[in-house]
């Protein structure tokens, strides 16, 4: 329908109240509606655009700067290009809120990352405009080759075009791909949207010559601009000449993250992410008062800082998180022993593996769900050779509102199979500095896994202190039934123990701590005084801690029975991450429903 259309039947069904003139934005149901607003009140869109996104990370916070500065490139895209005929694949999505907003989803929006809104990033289930999920960084380039491949193959109509920031082209997948189109001459549109930015600034070698030119064309890519992203006129003519060249071809686009709102010009890191806030002052709106305890991540944070104060061979290393993963507080500490190696997380750990070979301590912070992407490293470069790297694995488990494509819930299943390697979880902050050093000073490949969010709130020791591997540790005894669990899992296991206690059912509860290798004594112990174990992880029951435990009992104790609870074979939406672990049946009262369940039918 064209937008005059639309219009006036907006227009009937207010009662004529509707003043054509403005609110443009309110009428743009789809890109369709957009394109028939003429090139001079594009700025208009822009502007009303802008100020949607502002209001709108005001009352629910999230991704944010990301989005602000992507305003014009995602009108100009879908002004000058034909979507959805056109294939738009952005990179991660966290920038790609205006694109919601254009195709479909705009009223959606204030419910964005809630179980019942749409999600952060892009899914295919979500609109047809979303050609390509994504979440994590550096899959654009690729998917937008195949697409156009695709479309080749069987004559089909439209392009592709990918658009990635500067950031996520560190990724070493986007220089496969770009190497790859190259090669191919295809028809490989992509637009580099650089801001200079990644959540920190971003870096390389491309960044620090500042020669993209030089880059994408000796790829074989045919390179227009630089142009100023936000500035229409230059930007709309560039995305027309996109559009009507073939072969490779890279549109540069300067832009400004957080563009547009002062508080986010001046701090785009601080920005990235934010919390709610006053959108006249760009002030945080105060929480419920309430101090709350540090996160997870901090801990580790001190606790590296804390083992590095006495061992010099500790260095710390980052695939372009170093907020996230408390390596920003690690080097104000320890100014010089961090590494940011960019969004390339499979260098960053055969990088750690090579300056293992040279007697250091690396301690490679990474995400459990990025941490996927360096699986061969692990195996080929650290585990084969036995090197001493520790990963530091944070947001493991249930992650909440970034839904499955942040989910921590793999890596017990892709490490465990690893020979080698040490797998640990700690069950609260103090356990988590014992591990860490226990990790350290190991020798060893070693993996600690441990959640998102505030730590438990407990007690710490004066220092971190390494602990024997792969000994559990029994936190109260029981009669009835014995409940082994892993990490975070340990305080809903103890808390199912107190529920089951109240049913009259009496549980011992322990701390496996380890998940390899395991305490093959505790195992052993349980089996023979109850023959009936229950384990509990926040990890898929599919490879996880449970099924471990079942092979080896399977060995050790066969007769022993085992009720795994660990998460379905499938992926959890986003939302509250509580209700995840509900929905997971790994919460307190569902651990405690399905032993007694299963207590009364074995
Ligand atoms: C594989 C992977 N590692 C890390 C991240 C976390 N992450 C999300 S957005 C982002 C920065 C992306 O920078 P850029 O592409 O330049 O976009 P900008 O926010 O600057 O617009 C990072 C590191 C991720 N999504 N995927």
């Amino acid at each position: 329908m064209l937008l005059g259309d639309r219009l006036k039947e907006l227009s009937a069904v207010d009662d004529g109240a509707c003043d054509p003139t403005e609110d443009l934005l309110a009428k743009i149901r789809e890109p369709a509606d957009l394109r028939q607003v003429p090139r001079d009140r594009l700025r208009e869109v822009c502007d009303e655009m802008r100020a949607e996104l502002v209001e709108l990370g005001a009352v629910r916070g999230g991704h944010f700067a990301g989005s602000l500065g992507t305003v014009e490139l995602t009108i100009g895209l879908h002004w000058v290009f034909d979507t959805p005929r056109d294939r738009l694949i952005w990179d991660v999505g966290h920038q790609a809120y205006a694109h919601k907003a254009l195709t479909g989803r705009r009223e959606q929006l204030i419910k964005i990352k809630k179980a019942d809104g749409p999600s952060g990033f892009l899914r295919r289930s979500e609109s047809e405009y979303d050609v390509f999920g994504a979440g994590h960084a550096g899959t654009s380039i690729s998917a937008g080759l195949g697409v156009s491949e695709g479309l080749r193959r069987q004559g089909r109509e439209g392009c592709s075009v990918a658009i990635i920031g500067d950031g996520s082209a560190t990724s070493g997948m986007s220089f496969e791909a770009l190497n790859h189109a190259g090669h191919l001459e295809a028809d490989a549109r992509v637009v580099y949207n650089d801001n200079g930015m990644s959540i920190a600034p971003s870096v390389g070698g491309l960044k620090k010559t500042g020669d993209a030119r030089k880059y994408f064309e000796s790829l074989g890519f045919q390179y227009l601009g630089p142009i100023d992203g936000h500035n229409l006129d230059e930007l709309l003519p560039a995305l027309e000449q996109l559009r009507d060249s073939s072969g490779p071809v890279v549109l540069h686009a300067i832009t400004q993250k957080g563009h547009g709102f002062a508080p986010s010009e001046a701090d785009p890191y601080g920005w990235h992410a934010c919390k709610p806030f006053d959108p006249k002052t760009g002030k945080h709106l105060p929480g419920s008062g309430k101090p709350s305890t540090p996160s997870w991540t901090q801990f580790f944070a001190d606790a590296l800082i804390a083992i590095a104060d006495r061992d010099p061979r500790v260095v710390a290393i980052t695939a372009a998180m170093p907020d996230g993963t408390g390596l920003d507080r690690f080097e104000r500490a320890h100014p010089d022993r961090v590494y940011d190696a960019g969004i390339a997380e499979q260098h960053a750990v055969t990088f750690a593996a090579g300056m293992a070979t040279e007697n250091m301590r690396p301690v490679c912070a990474i995400y459990s769900t990025f941490l996927q992407r360096a699986f061969d490293q692990i195996v080929h470069d650290v585990a084969l050779q036995n090197l001493p790297v520790t990963f530091a694995i944070d947001r493991a488990g249930l992650v909440g509102a970034d839904g499955p494509t942040h989910h921590g819930v793999l890596d017990i299943g892709y490490l465990r199979m690893i020979p080698n390697l040490i797998i640990a979880a700690p069950r609260d902050e103090n356990q988590l500095q014992h591990l860490l050093a226990t990790a350290i000073e190991s020798g060893r490949p070693f993996a600690v896994r441990f959640p998102r969010g505030n730590a438990v709130g407990v007690e710490l020791d004066p220092e971190p202190k390494a602990i024997p591997i792969g000994k559990a540790e029994m936190l109260r005894d029981g009669q009835d039934v014995a409940l082994f669990a892993i990490g975070k899992a340990v305080e809903a296991a103890t808390k199912a123990a107190d529920l089951l206690a109240a049913q009259g059912i009496s549980a011992r509860v322990v701390d496996a701590r380890f998940v390899k290798p395991l305490d093959d004594q505790a195992l052993v112990s349980a089996a023979e005084r109850y023959s009936r174990i229950v384990t509990i992880e926040d990890h898929m029951a599919t490879g996880g801690f449970g099924s471990a435990v079942l092979e080896r009992l399977a060995m050790l104790a066969p007769d022993a029975r085992v009720l795994v609870c660990g998460l379905a074979d499938r992926f959890v939406e986003h939302g509250e991450t509580d209700d995840q672990w509900a929905a997971g049946g790994i919460d307190p009262e569902s651990i405690a429903t399905r032993t007694v369940d299963w207590l009364k039918k074995s």
